[in-house]
Parts: structure tokens; C-alpha cells; sequence
């Protein structure tokens, strides 16, 4: 049976808002496994090497910002096609069109802020996850 890792993070504005329960018990519910699960203070160097693709782009440094704002909840979650699997859970990246049912959909709107703060993040590929994963949780 072939499985597959993701790298899941609640970001500061769901752990300001009490909802990592709610977003555990989300991919717990739908059957994933997590498997490495820690609360961190993200610096600016570990968010320069996840975001590494966004560089350069209008919303990095107010993604980066954003991101340190608060403690953030990284973990593992495992299964089959998890990485499909939790994006479909977590919904689209703009929370004002996600599908309600959805993470963003139900739990998330527009603040108006300069950086969408949609409460989750998800590796999109077995490749981000493998390199995400190392980054938060070493080899
Ligand atoms: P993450 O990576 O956080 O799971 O979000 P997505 O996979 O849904 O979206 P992303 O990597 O394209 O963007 C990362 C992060 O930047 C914010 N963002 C993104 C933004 O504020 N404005 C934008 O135009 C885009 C594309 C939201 C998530």
C-alpha cells in the first residue's frame, strides 16, 4: 500500500482565533494519520526557505510578516493521496470563494489585509512535502 506525507501548518491567524482543534480534528475526521505535530515562532529565515517560490513576488514580505505575527502549528498528516486529499479539505487560497465545507470556506474571509490570511497551508506536491517536511521537521 503506497502512502504519502504532507506538511500541514496552521498559521498565526488560526492559532490566534483557537482553531487548531478545529483544523486537526478536520484531517483526523476525514481519516489522515498526524505524525509529527510541534507549536513553533517561525523566523524570517525558515519562512524565506518555505516560501522560497514567492520571492519577489508583491505579497512576500507582508507573507512573511504575517507569518511571524504569532506562533504557528506545524505537523504531518499521512495517506493515501494526502496531499490532494488536505487541499481539498483546506479549499481554495482566496477564502472569500473557497467552497463553505471547506476549511477557508467555513472558518476564513477577507480581513483586507495586504496578505490573504487563510488559516492553513498545504504542500502541493510530493516534492514540497519532502523538502517543507525537512524544513520544519529535519531528515
Ligand atoms: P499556502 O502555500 O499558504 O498553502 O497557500 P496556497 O498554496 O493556497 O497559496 P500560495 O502558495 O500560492 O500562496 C502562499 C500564501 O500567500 C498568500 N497569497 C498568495 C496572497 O496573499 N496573495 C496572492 O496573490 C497569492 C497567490 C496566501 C497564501
Amino acid at each position: 500500500m503506497s502512502s504519502e506525507k504532507t506538511l500541514i501548518l496552521v498559521k498565526p491567524d488560526g492559532v490566534r482565533r483557537s482553531l487548531v482543534g478545529e483544523v486537526i480534528s478536520r484531517i483526523e475526521r476525514k481519516g489522515y494519520t498526524v505524525t509529527s505535530l510541534r507549536m513553533l515562532q517561525a523566523d524570517r529565515a525558515l519562512l524565506e526557505r518555505h516560501y522560497e517560490e514567492h520571492k519577489g513576488k508583491p505579497f512576500f514580505e507582508p507573507l512573511v510578516e504575517f507569518m511571524m505575527s504569532g506562533p504557528i502549528v506545524a505537523m504531518v498528516a499521512e495517506g493515501n493521496r494526502v496531499i490532494e486529499g488536505f487541499r481539498s479539505l483546506a479549499g481554495v487560497t482566496d477564502p472569500t470563494v473557497a467552497a463553505p465545507g471547506t476549511i477557508r470556506g467555513d472558518l476564513a474571509r477577507d480581513q483586507g489585509t495586504k496578505v490573504v490570511q487563510n488559516i492553513v497551508h498545504g504542500s502541493d506536491s510530493p516534492e514540497s512535502a519532502a523538502r517543507e517536511i525537512e524544513i520544519f521537521f529535519g531528515k
